[in-house]
């Protein structure tokens, strides 16, 4: 099945990887759970392990990180009362962290604890398999999905096919436990890409086709037969096709970041599960693997050039794919769901809750599961914000919904700067950062909204190092972790991106300053948002309103 090399200029990881899949470990969790962490061969326990998206935390040993998988960022209350009562057991060292791919992770795990909490999410439908390593990462999709009246496709039912085939509807697919590096798949359905469609490795953006137009680049065009198609009837033209242009190549990592480029394809929604397999088979099979920091399917691309991927795309599907659409459907400023909306069902709404930098403890998680139950329908969303949306509150509910005491720390209508900030997990818990972000995130936010004053919400993405998980090249200002020295000392630091643009006409930010200690960063922020986002000092706004 699949053409791994065999030679001995493998890194560490193709060669354990050779030795044993890692979805092996899903056999010896028992054994894992008796023998105790720090018995257990460290290869399986710091590296396989992430096949079951359990992360052993150099920072804490022994308390490992559960990631999970959330697609389209969806789950149930019940659901979310399980994940509570997991680090429930845990106290103080239990909490959850809301991911920028509109997941969860846990925190706190014990080994032992294992073969329970496996059938806890088996109970309820729950899984964590190929989270981690060199696995398909969670696969997003439009957090206002099925109830958005402007949406273009409602993405759920996508998302959850495309994980079924990569992961054996969550039980585990050896096809796809081989790749060579971390993969990340997005579908946008709404106007506004609210998935970040241009950061990952293969995306699906909105695009109509003229129906009865080919877009046939030739050779092969006549095999192609489109599945019943998704008619729309449009006032100025006859009727149109919808499907999605493809976009591949798009990642962060220290060494290179990439915005995905167009594959130069369309594809009816019919036909995107095959595609995503197809795309996987060739990275699994054809991706490079001899060097970790030139693994990600772009470095492929480049040495194949679009041309042969793409036909290499068409061998696997073995059918031509049409030419794109000549243009998608991304014509909308990004939204951040935080608030009231109506949604497109009369009388019902969504809340967009505010939850700081993500993070939350079991008492939040069994609140926010009540709320859901009693308000909405027991539905409970994620966006790639680390924020959380609850759908389906009738309009009689809203007045007393309003009420709750935890929408004072999980606001609907949170302060400006506040209301976008993005922070990746840093110190307290990732062995990767180069600084702590979290706390700092939150207490340099609060700092900056006592001075100043803003009429929209400004962007500010915290990362603890150049890994790139808090995306600050999509952010307004976006921080990345670095040491620098002051005085002959080191010191935690930042280096600040700017120009991030999301939503419509979506481009990367480039690094515009260097290892400013974090020490002095508060004056250069106010700075930047004064200079650049029309910010006002509190005593100016003062004066000129008097
Ligand atoms: Fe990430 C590795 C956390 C989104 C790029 N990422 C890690 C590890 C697993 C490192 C580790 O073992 O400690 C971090 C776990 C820390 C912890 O204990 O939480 C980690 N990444 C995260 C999360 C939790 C950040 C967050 O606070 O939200 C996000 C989890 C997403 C999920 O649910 O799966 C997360 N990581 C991202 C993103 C953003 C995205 O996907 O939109 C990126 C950049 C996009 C991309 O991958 O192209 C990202 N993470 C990385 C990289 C660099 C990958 C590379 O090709 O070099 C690493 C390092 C690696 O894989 O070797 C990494
Ligand atoms: Fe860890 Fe770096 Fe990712 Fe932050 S960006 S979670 S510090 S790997």
């Amino acid at each position: 099945m699949t053409d791994i090399p065999t030679t001995t200029s493998l890194n560490k990881f193709e060669k354990f990887k050779a030795e044993k899949d890692g979805l092996a470990v899903k056999a010896e969790i028992e054994k894992f759970a008796a023998l105790g962490w720090e018995a257990m061969d460290e290869t399986d326990r710091d590296h396989r392990l992430k096949w079951l998206g359990v992360f052993f935390r150099p920072v804490t040993p022994g308390k490992f990180m559960m990631r999970l998988r959330m697609p389209n960022g969806i789950l149930t209350s019940t659901q979310m009362r399980v994940l509570a009562q997991v680090v429930q057991r845990y106290g103080d060292d239990g909490n959850a962290d809301i991911t920028t791919r509109q997941n969860i992770q846990l925190r706190g795990i014990r080994i032992g604890d294992l073969p329970d909490i496996f059938n806890r999410f088996d109970a309820v439908g729950l899984t964590s398999v190929q989270s981690g390593m060199d696995n398909v990462r969670n696969i997003t999709g439009d957090p206002v999905a099925g109830l958005d009246a402007d949406e273009l496709y409602d993405t759920r039912e996508l998302v959850q096919q495309i994980q079924d085939m990569l992961t054996n509807k969550g039980q585990g697919n050896p096809e796809f436990t081989n790749l060579p590096r971390k993969f990340n798949i997005a579908i946008a359905g709404g106007r506004d890409n609210s998935v970040h469609a241009e950061i990952n490795d293969l995306a699906f953006v909105p695009a109509f086709k003229e129906a009865g137009e080919q877009g046939s680049r030739g050779a092969g065009e006549e095999n192609f037969s489109p599945a019943p198609p998704l008619l729309y009837s449009c006032a100025h033209s006859d009727q149109k096709i919808f499907g999605f242009n493809v976009l591949v190549g798009g990642f962060f990592s220290a060494k290179r970041c990439e915005a995905a480029i167009p594959l130069n394809a369309w594809v009816a929604p019919e036909d995107v599960v095959a595609v995503c397999r197809a795309v996987l088979q060739i990275y699994r099979d054809r991706g490079l693997r001899a060097n970790r920091q030139k693994s990600r399917i772009m470095w492929l691309i480049d040495e194949w050039g679009l041309e042969k991927f793409r036909t290499e795309v068409e061998s696997r599907l073995g059918k031509s794919l049409l030419l794109a659409a000549a243009k998608d459907e991304i014509d909308w400023e990004k939204r951040d769901h935080i608030g009231l909306y109506k949604q497109k069902q009369p009388g019902l709404n969504y809340a967009g809750l505010h939850i700081p930098v993500g993070r939350l403890y079991a008492d939040d998680m069994f609140e926010i599961a009540r709320l859901a139950e009693v308000y909405g329908s027991g539905e409970i969303r994620f966006t790639v914000e680390q924020n959380i949306v609850i759908p389906n509150i009738a309009d009689s509910q809203l007045a007393i919904f309003l009420t709750e005491p935890i929408l004072e720390r999980f606001s609907i209508n949170p302060d400006l700067l506040t209301r976008s900030l993005v922070s990746c997990t840093g110190a307290q818990f990732c062995n990767f950062a180069l600084i702590e972000t979290k706390n700092r995130a939150l207490a340099m936010i609060k700092a900056l909204e006592s001075e100043l004053t803003f009429s929209h919400p400004v962007r500010i993405h915290w990362t603890g190092c150049p890994n790139s998980c808090g995306q600050p090249q999509v952010a307004d200002i976006g921080l990345m972790g670095t040491k620098t020295r002051k005085n002959g000392k080191t010191l935690e630091g930042v280096d600040i991106y700017m120009g991030g643009k999301v939503g419509k006409d979506a481009h990367l930010g480039t690094c515009i300053i260097k290892g400013i200690p974090c020490e002095d960063l508060q004056p250069i922020l106010q700075d930047l948002l004064i200079k650049n986002f029309g910010a006002k000092l509190k005593q100016e706004a003062l004066v000129v309103g008097s």
